[in-house]
């Protein structure tokens, strides 16, 4: 079995379990004693610490799957008390005044999506100062603005694998594609378009053309009507990538019943449960992921590490995230949680988030 082929079949296995079981693990990770390396530090995580998860935008099924269903499993792990509160619209400054409440409330470790990597700087330093641990995952901010950065894949891999998957579904002829964003200042989205620019660029790629980059701001219909929008103005598009789960699944339903059906590919980073029919009526090949709810349990148990003094979120640091294994922290305070893999119409039944 190839290793893409192991993870897609270890991530089944990690999704049935949870349907199954409703919980992640019964491991009790409260009384795992400190990894080596953490030298002096605490061995455990303290009970009764008060996390919240502050997503991009609440009401978003990959945030359902990452904080309602990892993060909150984490916390009730380690025995703390696990709380979710955002906007209901990814916008740059629309999470300030949820930081502040949550500083004043005494929370002791904020988990954040930032919307904008420099605007939510000045509230979570004061959040830090009242004595919050602060973990960013998905979307950073400054490394200077938080302890810990849990990134769900390499920006590098990210863009690797759905130029990879565009190129397959448009074909050996290439032509024209274009970006459907989320928000136009996502430190996410923009590191991997990015990353996806240096791809193109490779021999490889060439004959694949971006023509543009537009931004649905991770809401339905704008993601939507910029699908349309797309086709009207590039009549020879051939296909077009939405690296954010709202994007792409609002673009697979304007598609699949407009006339581009299957001339126009689709690929994108989508859940399973939103992209299902999608793959199965031909209007998407193949999309790729990562385990939201993995990715929510290991920054809640980043967060427990920090606040307990196990860790400070230095390169180096150890520590154990429950069912997930050990993790060391890296550069900038970047803890890498896996690769991405790829859904087709032959797995994506296998899923459930
Ligand atoms: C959306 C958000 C999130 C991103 C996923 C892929 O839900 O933009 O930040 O990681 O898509």
């Amino acid at each position: 079995m190839g290793a893409r082929n192991r993870v897609i079949v270890l991530a089944a296995l990690a999704a049935l379990s949870l349907a199954v079981t409703g919980c992640a693990s019964q491991e009790p990770a409260a009384t795992e004693p400190a990894p080596a390396g953490s030298g002096g530090a605490a061995a455990t995580i303290k009970e009764g610490l008060k996390v919240a998860f502050l997503p991009k935008q609440v009401n978003n099924p990959y945030f359902d799957a990452s904080d309602n269903k990892g993060g909150k499993v984490a916390v009730e792990e380690f025995k703390g008390v696990y709380s979710q509160t955002g906007p209901s619209e990814a916008s740059p400054s629309a999470q300030v005044s949820y930081i502040n409440t949550l500083s004043q409330q005494g929370t002791d470790v904020i988990v954040v999506s930032a919307n904008d990597k420099d605007a939510i700087c000045g509230a979570l330093q004061e959040a830090r100062t009242a004595g919050a641990k602060i973990v960013t995952y998905d979307s950073d901010t400054n490394p200077a603005c938080r302890d810990a950065f849990i990134n769900q894949a390499s920006p590098e891999g990210i863009a690797a694998s759905q130029i990879k998957l565009i190129s397959e579904a448009v074909g050996p002829d290439g032509g024209e594609i274009a970006i459907l964003s989320a928000t136009a200042n996502a430190t996410n989205q923009n590191a991997w378009i990015e990353m996806m620019k240096t791809e193109l660029a490779k021999p490889e790629n060439a004959k694949l053309k971006l023509v543009t980059t537009v931004y649905g701001d991770d809401d339905d219909q704008k993601s939507f009507q910029e699908t349309q929008g797309l086709m009207a103005k590039y009549p020879n598009l051939k296909g077009v990538i939405s690296p954010t789960t709202v994007g792409v699944a609002a673009a697979a339903r304007y598609l699949s019943t407009s006339e581009y059906k299957g001339k126009v590919q689709l690929t994108g980073l989508g859940t399973p449960n939103q992209m299902r029919e999608y793959v199965k009526d031909g209007t998407v090949r193949s999309f790729a992921l990562w385990n939201p709810s993995d990715l929510g349990y290991l920054a809640a148990y980043t967060g427990g590490a920090l606040a307990s003094g196990m860790i400070s979120g230095k390169e180096g640091d150890t520590f154990t995230a429950g069912k997930l294994g050990e993790y060391t922290v890296g550069k900038d305070g970047a803890v890498l949680l896996g690769d991405p893999f790829v859904f087709t119409k032959d797995n994506v039944d296998d899923f459930d988030f």
